[in-house]
């Protein structure tokens, strides 16, 4: 039996810091920074990072994925409706027809596809990191997202005082699901008012998810729930066609923006 190379702890903890180093201070400065690693920002990650732009997803979690894991009712299976199979056969995800238009997948497989085809894009993630605030500029755009360590954000105010730091970038999306955090920062300084997402109504929610994903705001984006969010449209429930969808659309919306500017060399 081949026997391990006798490499010891210090060169595993020097790899690992060194490693985490390179890659954070290179995505100091990105072309789009997404929040939010659910279905709709990983989509949006992985059809930028083929364009070749560089991006960075921010998610709180140590795991990426959102709802996109366990779908309805901890069941491990997700639906979309067509035509968002599409994305399914893009991705190589096994599924089967329901009825009539509705597709099932098992969360766990579809998951960890578009995980992969996001990280096999370029996408860079940064987890277990929490969204805190925006970095506005002249004219109020959005050019950053200021970020802390998730564990930071446990603690009880009185005994932290970790001042977060901030990432530049040239576009923003909120791919933060029902919580719509990033624009809530801008609703915060009286920039925006946030609706509210409305009932559940599937039939109606998917198609407008789709149209009201782009611009919310100079430089920042709208996707996925956090779209229904933000203009009060029905909720669609455990289907995650639209989710898919609204990534890719918000990717158009990132590219038209980032347009004739140069993108930042991935290193
Ligand atoms: C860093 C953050 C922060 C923060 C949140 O909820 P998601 O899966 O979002 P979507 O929009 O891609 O997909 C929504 C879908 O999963 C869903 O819930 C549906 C279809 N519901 C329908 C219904 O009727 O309820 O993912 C959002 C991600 C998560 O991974 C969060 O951990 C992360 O964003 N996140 N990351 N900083 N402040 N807030």
């Amino acid at each position: 039996m081949a026997k391990f190379y006798p490499v010891g702890e210090k060169e595993v903890t020097r790899a690992i810091v060194g490693g985490f180093l390179r890659q954070f201070e290179e995505y100091v400065e990105s072309d789009v920074i997404i929040v939010g690693g659910g279905p709709s920002g990983l989509m949006a990650g992985r059809e930028l990072a083929k364009t070749g732009a560089k991006i960075l997803i921010i998610e709180r979690n140590n795991y990426l994925g959102g709802g996109f894991w366990i779908g309805g009712y901890l069941m491990n299976k997700v639906t979309l409706r067509d035509p968002a199979q599409a994305v399914l056969e893009e991705l190589s995800i096994p599924y089967q027809k329901a009825v009539e238009g509705l597709f099932v997948a098992d969360g766990p497989h579809a998951c960890s596809k578009l995980i992969a085809a996001a990280c096999d894009a370029g996408v860079k993630v940064l987890n277990m990191t929490m969204f805190d605030d925006i970095v506005l500029r002249q004219g109020n755009r959005v050019a950053g997202a200021v970020v802390n360590w998730t564990p930071v954000s446990a603690l009880p105010r009185e005994i932290t005082c970790v001042d977060p730091i901030a990432l530049e970038t040239k576009v923003v999306i909120d791919a933060t699901g029902h919580d719509a955090c990033v624009v809530r920062k801008l609703e915060q300084r009286g920039l925006i008012k946030i609706v509210g997402f409305g009932a559940m109504w599937v039939e109606e929610s998917e198609d407008l998810v789709v149209e009201h994903t782009g611009e919310v705001h100079p430089g920042l984006i709208v996707a996925g729930m956090a779209a229904a969010t933000v203009y009060g449209l029905p909720r669609m429930g455990p289907t995650f066609g639209a989710m898919l969808l609204s990534g890719k659309r918000a990717a158009e919306a990132a590219s038209r923006m980032l347009g004739q500017r140069e993108l930042v060399k991935a290193g």
